[in-house]
């Protein structure tokens, strides 16, 4: 068995990531075999609940407002809407439902109630129930907790050092903090980047550095290829090779072992072939269904056939950690004096993306 290791690196991390790529994938699927079985993949279906309109400034994202993209925006979906989502998507065979909100944090008001009331919906159906709402109080997690909800992603993008090119509106020790608060309520950490986006392989390597510091690792890391749109910087960025992709994931699966490496997004930019390589690099994870939050994924049925080429099931719910028990009563009470998130940048300029955002506004000729 490998080793679990807090203490790798960045110089380690980038020397397996350097490797000759039919090394890594061969080491890789080893430790992959040691501390899974590689014939499982855990599928997730995504559900924007409540889409664009966000005051943050990711360079890659469609759903930030001041980027002018062409997606729909979204008020808050009602519970119902959550549940007959959910039901499609078990029908369909995932067993995790995963809902974003395009907030830059998570406050303590009437939609947060109907996001937990969303979430015991879901916990309801025997699914595994993770949320992505941006930054949230140790309270707030917990409160989360105790509604069932079972994972909670929060990702840290890239390293610390391209995370400030990427992002002006809130810095790494914030999002740090976040998952801080998810470990505190004890739920499990969902947490990875994007790749593509300009970085380098040290910036990729000191992503893997910093997810291998927080102890114990992330139960599961999204590696997501950029989907560059349209309005935002990121939109002339190239597709990022398949190779990188593969490397990426082998370096993960080696760094982290008994982490859950999820193959997120860009699968529509990638060949059949190019996924089994992932697979059997240790991504043990994937996104189905026709959208992930507002761009294209694979359709269900093309997955199960690549399923199927490859001998692969997906995996039952609740298969790596038990299913959460609910506290009603904690849930549904709203703290009084309800904590502030903490924001490292008052009075912050958004420097970086003000360029971004003229061009946007220019038609083009
Ligand atoms: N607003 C919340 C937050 O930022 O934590 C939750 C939703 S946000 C859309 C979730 C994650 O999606 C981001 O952290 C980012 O890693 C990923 N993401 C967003 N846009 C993307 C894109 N164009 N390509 C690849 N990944 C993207
Ligand atoms: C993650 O790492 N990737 C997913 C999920 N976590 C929330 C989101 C990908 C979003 C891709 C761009 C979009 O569809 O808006
Ligand atoms: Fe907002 Fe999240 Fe998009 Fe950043 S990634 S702009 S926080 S929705």
């Amino acid at each position: 068995m490998s080793d679990i290791r807090h203490d790798w690196t960045k110089e380690e991390i980038l020397e397996i990531y350097n490797r000759p790529l039919i090394d890594l994938i061969y080491e890789a699927a080893k430790v992959h075999r040691q501390h899974h079985d590689p014939k499982e993949v855990q599928v997730s279906t995504l559900l924007s609940i409540k889409t664009g309109g966000c005051p943050e400034d990711c360079a890659y994202c469609p759903q930030a407002a001041r980027y002018h993209t062409d997606i729909e925006k979204n008020d808050l979906m009602s519970v119902a809407q959550v549940r007959k989502a959910a039901e499609e998507a078990k029908a369909a065979g995932s067993s995790r439902l995963c809902m974003g909100a395009a907030w830059r944090n998570v406050r303590d008001n009437d939609e947060f109630d109907q996001v937990l009331d969303m979430v015991k919906t879901v916990y309801d159906l025997d699914m595994e129930v993770c949320c992505t709402l941006g930054m949230v109080t140790e309270n707030q997690a917990k409160r989360l907790a105790a509604a069932g909800l079972y994972a909670y992603n929060h990702n840290i993008d890239s390293s610390e050092e391209y995370y400030k090119e990427i992002i002006s509106t809130r810095g790494w020790e914030d999002r740090m903090e976040t998952l801080g608060n998810v470990r505190k309520a004890k739920l499990t950490v969902c947490s990875g980047g994007i790749i593509g986006m300009g970085e380098k392989a040290e910036d990729r390597c000191g992503m893997l550095l910093a997810l291998s510091n927080l102890n114990p690792h992330p139960e599961s890391v999204p590696i997501n290829g950029l989907v560059s749109v349209e309005g935002t910087p990121l939109e002339d960025q190239e597709v990022v090779p398949i190779w990188d992709m593969v490397r990426m994931i082998a370096t993960t699966r080696i760094v982290l072992p008994e982490t859950t490496v999820r193959l997120s997004a860009g699968r529509t930019q990638m060949t059949d072939e190019g996924q089994a390589l992932c697979f059997l690099a240790g991504a043990g994870s994937i996104f189905a269904g026709d959208k992930l939050l507002t761009t294209p994924n694979p359709e269900f049925n093309k997955d199960m056939a690549l399923f199927q080429a490859l001998g692969l099931n997906p995996q039952a719910p609740y298969k790596k950690g038990g299913k959460p028990t609910v506290d009603e009563e904690a849930y549904k009470t709203r703290p009084e004096n309800g904590e502030k998130i903490k924001w490292s940048r008052p009075g912050h300029t958004i420097e970086k993306n003000v360029a971004a955002s003229e061009k946007a506004k220019t038609p083009s000729a």
